[in-house]
């Protein structure tokens, strides 16, 4: 009988050399660890009322939050809920929590009740942290439940306001943290089904910011000198991680930016001579088209990331025309891989070459690989298939859901993304293709079940299905495939109203398409390959 040559599968590692991380200390001790040298330097600033804050009132102020959240009962191993849009509160909590021992659940402040209300459940959410447009969204759930509601702007009945969260003495030691303690909880799809928590802990967040922005040569070089804008959602984990928790690290200057508005941001960049751009491919689009933004008005950028949704060539090469003096590329991230699985070369303190459309090279001190998946065998360059990753970065698994987990993380520890991609013979990877159902419209998630599931509600739809449609804006859009009920006339603007109410704007239906049947295969998983295939054939 012949032996099987053992087979190794093909690794792929970063081009950097991998580095000493001291991931077993708390997030925050980590990302205030230059504090010696950049106490007095400008870390927050408020872009929309100019408040500066240094690094040591922001340290200061977020121990001051973590003894007002104790008061309020926070503690070891309780979750937060920041329903907020950028603001340096969204910061002072977060770090106020992560100092106790607690973690931090974000949500967009945007989303109808129904979404808020089923998040803070699942999360165990012991107190909420929000703002005027969404406070009444929370009001009688939080009542209901005892959660004390916490507002950074201005007095509402029953709530407390943030200032006086931050009345309090500052914590004087923190609660022991082990480095596995879950400190960020965002909520994403993953592969497959509705939103799940998924945990973060100091140990992944250490990990995975140490691998953008330290070392001698870091990958992502952000200096103490830089100016970093925060126009991404904070209750993403893009911006979370590679906006504000990498900004701190290295000692950049971190201008926050309440909502996109191309004149506000031109005002800012001029203001406060921002440096570094994080942004997502619509907003690159936007600013690629608008005659009103010249290069002279982003003259002080030197770096424009890009990521949460592909970006093609002619973009790129059309925004670089726009801003030639900057380097502009893109990171490629997954909530549940924590975040960052690759970062573009070109942005390391000693660039590297690298091709338009590509979303990066796999980071240092991790191990990607791409796999069939149909055999799950191992393939080598410029073979397309689903990209895993390996590394301490990762998540710690799904919230209270281990067989979710289980299908996400495999046993040998490797992470499936759902992407299909492959890496080329400069080591960049290019995404080619999506294995798993989520929908990215703007680079925010809408998962399909989620619709699904609500869709059917309906007493007149039997079946429902949703998929991606192409978008030139958006990126991609939710389309619907409607089963009615017999005798049913039920319209396609009654359907989208029926969904438009209960759903955050991005998750509307954009189109419904009326049908006999689903296709699913025996299993009953719907076939949505067939469906996005129907669209693109104009067979509806
Ligand atoms: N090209 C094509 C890309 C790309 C992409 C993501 O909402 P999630 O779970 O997470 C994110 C996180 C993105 C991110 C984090 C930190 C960072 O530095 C950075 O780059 C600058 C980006 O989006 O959605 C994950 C899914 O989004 C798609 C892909 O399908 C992935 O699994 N995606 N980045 N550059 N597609």
């Amino acid at each position: 009988v012949p032996v099987a040559a053992e087979e190794k599968p093909v690794v792929f590692r970063s081009k950097l050399p991998d580095i000493q991380i001291n991931n077993s200390q708390s997030l925050h001790t980590y990302c205030f660890g230059k504090m010696a040298e950049v106490a007095d330097r400008p870390c927050l600033i408020d872009g929309q009322t100019g408040a500066s804050y240094t690094y040591a009132e922001v340290e200061s102020l977020s121990r001051r939050a973590a003894s007002g959240l104790r008061r309020m009962g926070v503690g070891k191993g309780d979750v937060v809920m920041n329903l907020l849009r950028n603001c340096p509160e969204f910061a002072f909590s977060f770090l106020g929590a992560a100092m106790l021992g607690a973690a931090t659940t974000t949500a967009n402040p945007f989303y109808t009740p129904h979404e808020i209300h089923r998040q803070a459940e699942a999360a165990g959410a012991k107190l909420i942290v929000t703002e005027a447009c969404a406070v009444e969204k929370v009001r009688e759930f939080a009542a209901e439940r005892g959660v004390p509601v916490v507002t950074v702007d201005g007095k509402f009945d029953g709530c407390v306001e943030f200032g006086e969260v931050l009345a309090a003495e500052e914590l004087e030691a923190d609660a022991n943290i082990h480095p596995d303690d879950v400190v960020a909880l965002p909520y994403s799809s993953g592969t497959t089904g509705l939103p799940k928590g998924v945990m973060l802990t100091h140990r992944s967040l250490i990990t995975s910011v140490a691998q953008q922005v330290d070392g001698e040569n870091p990958n992502l070089y952000f200096s103490k000198e830089d100016v970093v804008l925060c126009l991404l959602p904070l209750f993403h984990i893009y911006s979370l991680n590679s906006v504000l928790l990498a900004g701190l690290r290295a000692g950049c200057t971190i201008v926050i930016m309440r909502k996109f508005d191309l004149g506000v941001l031109v005002d800012l960049v001029h203001k406060h001579n921002i440096t570094i751009a994080p942004f997502v491919p619509p907003i690159v689009v936007e600013i690629a088209k608008s005659p009103r933004v010249t290069a002279d008005d982003l003259a002080s950028i030197r770096m424009v990331m890009s990521g949460a949704a592909p970006m093609g060539k002619e973009l790129q090469d059309a925004f670089m025309a726009k801003i030639p003096n900057a380097v502009l590329g893109q990171g490629y991230g997954m909530t549940e891989a924590g975040p960052v699985l690759a970062m573009c070369l070109a942005f390391a303190k000693e660039p590297f070459q690298v091709k338009s459309g590509s979303c990066g090279t796999v980071v240092r001190n991790a191990e990607l690989k791409i796999v069939d998946p149909d055999t799950g065998a191992a393939l080598g360059r410029d073979q397309p298939g689903e990209i895993c990753i390996r590394g301490e970065q990762i998540m710690k698994g799904y919230l209270n859901d281990p067989e979710s987990t289980k299908n996400t993380i495999d046993a040998d520890g490797w992470l499936h993304t759902g992407d299909i991609g492959y890496v080329d013979d400069d080591d960049e990877i290019f995404i080619v293709d999506r294995l798993k159902e989520i929908i990215k419209y703007k680079g925010f998630q809408v998962p399909p079940a989620e619709l699904e599931a609500l869709l059917i509600t309906h007493p007149e739809i039997k079946d429902a299905a949703v998929v991606s449609m192409k978008d030139d804006l958006a990126g991609e859009i939710p389309v619907a495939f409607i089963v009615r009920t017999e005798g049913s006339e039920l319209t396609e603007d009654a359907i989208k109203q029926f969904v438009a109410k209960e759903v955050v704007f991005y998750k509307k239906i954009h189109k419904v398409f009326f049908t006999d049947s689903i296709p699913k295969n025996p299993s009953g998983k719907i076939l949505r390959k067939d469906l996005r295939a129907r669209l693109a054939a104009g067979i509806h």
